[in-house]
């Protein structure tokens, strides 16, 4: 086999270069190659400095996730990367696309840095679970300082190539299109001068004489750190490298690194990262499948719905044009768009010159006939059958043969809207989540008659504008919402039969949801859709209604509200959902936590599998990014499918059973033989 590691002799400058596609990630045959490289190099006398770059499209993108798990095949990363550090020949990385993981640490072992404009450098092992394993949690302190390590090792976001330079972790930036030279360049002006070693870096001071940066940084990111392992180990590596000679830093490190690998949390964000790789593959749909080009699209309403929708093409460059009835909803919507920019600009996340070129590709409008030309035109009109084919019907009519005709419907059939156009093909649903602007998900709903190429073009189009897809067969509520109603159900159903509604909450919250369905009621508004008569009383929500009490800013909802916004659990709802049930004729009875997160969680496990034996989602998987990003289920436990698959799938079946839930068969069945989803 030949090794994906070759090096070229410029002079006196051998330039190691990897060819491992897609992304250089450092398998077994790259770290042989990359050792034998370095041991080749310091033992003929006419290299003298030694460059490390990639071929393809990005530096090393880290460690090969797929080894993980598997017996250990040496050498491994950290023995090569000591091995080049102890070279006394200077090693340049000159980095390009994205140095990620062991990439990074390759970078750091090496003796100087250098990178193009565009690269971006990080250590995103966090995301899965991990902490990097490669001594990055003990070189970059010393190189950068704790502070500035502690985002990158703890958060695990990249950084710009400009950005790691200000921080000391890039020596120059480079030429974009000269980086092989420019680094040959820059090793030779290092020949004959004693190299740096990271390993042996003092800028960790800052972490030593002010040691409440670690506890400012958890107080400041726990938010985000919620119920997660791997930030608290990556603070606490950081904070080891400050504390411990290098060599005790890195044993620390590696005992960390390798409890987290043997725990469930990085086995799940593991299957996570690949999960999310999946979802783009359509099983019937070939990769290579011609891509229609999108090049305007249309949106129908500039409601919340509609304008978030349109915010996220324009974003990607984007030309759109929003169509609305009446000039002051037109307006009122294209306002909103530009407030929403503007305040990002005012966080720093875009300039002033951005949300104007973004703002400057929208096309108002109250004519149909101006979405003639669009290549694309999504509806987000108000959800009723009749309406949308009424919309269906008057696009097939003016908008141009060819493009595609995309309803954002959460819950209609998209194959009975395609019946009101002549070109069913072309008809698809594409489901944004509200803010449409942020919320990561996007179902994409494959109609009976939708067309190959109409589907890989919403694919496609969906990564463009930074949206994790997932095809959805036409069912009611598509993926999510089908399985959230499940879930709501048994919600409703646990507070009719005594459970506290602040224990219902706190199970979810518990489990790692950022909030449970009476809290989500209250902050959305327990009032919408409320037909205003309070003397007509036919659910728990209306009876709360009629006191007045419509949520968060009505000061009191299911929960009364402080100054500060805290919940605190009310007397008067606990009484006015006991009459309730009394009405109805509910008993009510102590209801355990346990009980309640088995009735809440596992319906959907249920729901999920009559998904999967309906084929509405393509593989087990689908339904896990689709709920890790459409609903707040944690990602540290991998979704609703992997999760169940870690409890085991008989326990999902036993306790439905011992709660009288419905079981499908293609659950029971799988249960029976011990397989499991994924
Ligand atoms: C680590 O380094 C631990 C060390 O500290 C310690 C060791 C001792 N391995 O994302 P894409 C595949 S942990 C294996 O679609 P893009 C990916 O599955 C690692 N495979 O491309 C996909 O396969 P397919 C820390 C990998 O251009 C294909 O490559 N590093 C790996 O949108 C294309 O990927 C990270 O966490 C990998 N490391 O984005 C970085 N990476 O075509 C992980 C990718 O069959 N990677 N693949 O579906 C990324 O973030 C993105 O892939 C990257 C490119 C930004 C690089």
């Amino acid at each position: 086999m030949t090794s994906p590691i070759r090096t070229e002799l410029h002079d006196d400058v051998l330039v190691v270069i990897s060819d491992n596609p897609p992304v250089n990630a450092l398998g077994q045959a790259v770290r042989q190659g990359l050792k034998d490289a370095i041991e080749g190099a310091l033992g003929d006398d006419r290299v003298k400095a030694v460059v490390i770059r990639c071929d393809g499209r990005t530096f090393f993108a880290g460690a090969d996730i797929t080894e993980f798990g598997k017996p250990p095949q040496g050498p491994n990363l950290p023995e090569t990367l000591d091995a080049m550090e102890a070279s006394d020949k200077p090693v340049v990385a000159a980095i390009h696309g994205t140095a990620l993981g062991g990439g990074c640490e390759v970078a750091l072992a090496c003796h100087y840095r250098v990178a193009v404009p565009s690269a971006k450098i990080g250590l995103p092992e966090v995301k899965l679970g991990l902490i990097p394993g490669a001594a990055g949690t003990q070189r970059l302190p010393r190189l950068v300082g704790a502070e500035a390590a502690l985002p990158m090792v703890a958060i695990g976001n990249p950084i710009a190539a400009k950005k790691a330079q200000s921080i000391g972790l890039i020596d120059a930036l480079v030429g974009e299109d000269s980086l092989e030279a420019d680094a040959i360049a820059f090793a030779r002006s290092k020949i004959g001068q004693d190299v740096p070693r990271s390993s042996e870096g003092t800028a960790n001071q800052d972490g030593v004489k002010n040691p409440d940066l670690f506890d400012e940084f958890r107080t400041r990111q726990g938010r985000k750190m919620r119920g997660f392992d791997a930030p608290n180990a990556a603070i606490e590596a950081v904070k080891a490298a400050g504390e411990m000679p290098y060599a005790e830093g890195v044993k620390k490190e590696r005992e960390l690194f390798m409890k987290l690998m043997s725990g469930t949390q990085s086995a799940a964000m593991r299957h996570y990262f690949f999960a999310e790789r999946a979802a783009n593959k359509i099983d019937d749909v070939p990769a290579d499948t011609e891509i229609l080009p999108i090049k305007k699209v249309g949106i129908i309403g500039a409601g919340t719905m509609g304008g978030g929708i349109a915010m996220n093409f324009l974003s990607a460059g984007i030309a759109v044009t929003i169509l609305e009835m009446k000039q002051d909803a037109l307006d009122r919507g294209t306002s909103v768009m530009r407030k929403n920019y503007e305040n990002t600009a005012k966080r720093g996340r875009m300039t002033g010159e951005q949300v104007e070129q973004a703002m400057g590709l929208l096309t108002p409008t109250l004519e149909y006939d101006d979405l003639a030309d669009c290549d694309l035109v999504i509806e987000a009109v108000f959800e009723n059958m009749d309406v949308k084919k009424e919309v269906f019907a008057k696009l097939d009519e003016t908008v141009k043969q060819g493009a595609i005709l995309a309803s954002n419907t959460s819950y209609l059939d998209i194959d009975e809207i395609a019946t009101a156009t002549k070109r069913p093909g072309y008809v698809i649903g594409l489901h944004f989540f509200s803010p449409a602007n942020i919320m990561k998900l996007l179902e994409v709903v494959r109609g009976a008659k939708t067309r190959g190429d109409v589907l890989a073009t919403a694919m496609k189009l969906s990564k463009k504008i930074g949206k994790v897809a997932v095809v959805s067969g036409v069912c009611p509520g598509f993926i999510g919402n089908r399985m959230l109603s499940k879930r709501q159900e048994q919600a409703n159903q646990l507070i009719m039969e005594g459970a506290n509604y602040w224990d219902v909450d706190d199970v979810l919250l518990e489990f790692g949801f950022p909030m449970g369905p009476f809290q989500m009621g209250d902050l959305a508004g327990i009032d919408i859709g409320w037909h205003r008569d309070p003397t007509k009383v036919t659910t728990i929500r209306e009876a709360l209604c009629a006191v007045g009490r419509f949520g968060q800013k009505a000061g009191k909802g299911f929960y009364d509200y402080d100054e500060a916004r805290q919940r605190t659990p009310s007397d008067e709802v606990k009484q006015i959902i006991a009459d309730f049930a009394a009405r109805e004729g509910s008993e009510q009875r102590d209801i355990s936590k346990g009980e309640i997160k088995e009735r809440l969680l596992y319906p959907m496990v249920n729901e999920g599998a009559k998904i999967l034996d309906e084929g509405m989602a393509q593989r087990a998987s689908d339904i896990d990014v689709v709920w890790i990003n459409g609903y707040g289920w944690p990602l540290f436990t991998g979704g609703p499918m992997f999760w169940a698959d870690t409890i085991g799938l008989s326990t999902v079946v036993e306790g439905l059973e011992k709660h009288g839930l419905e079981v499908s068969d293609y659950l029971r069945n799988k249960a029976e033989k011990g397989e499991t989803f994924n």
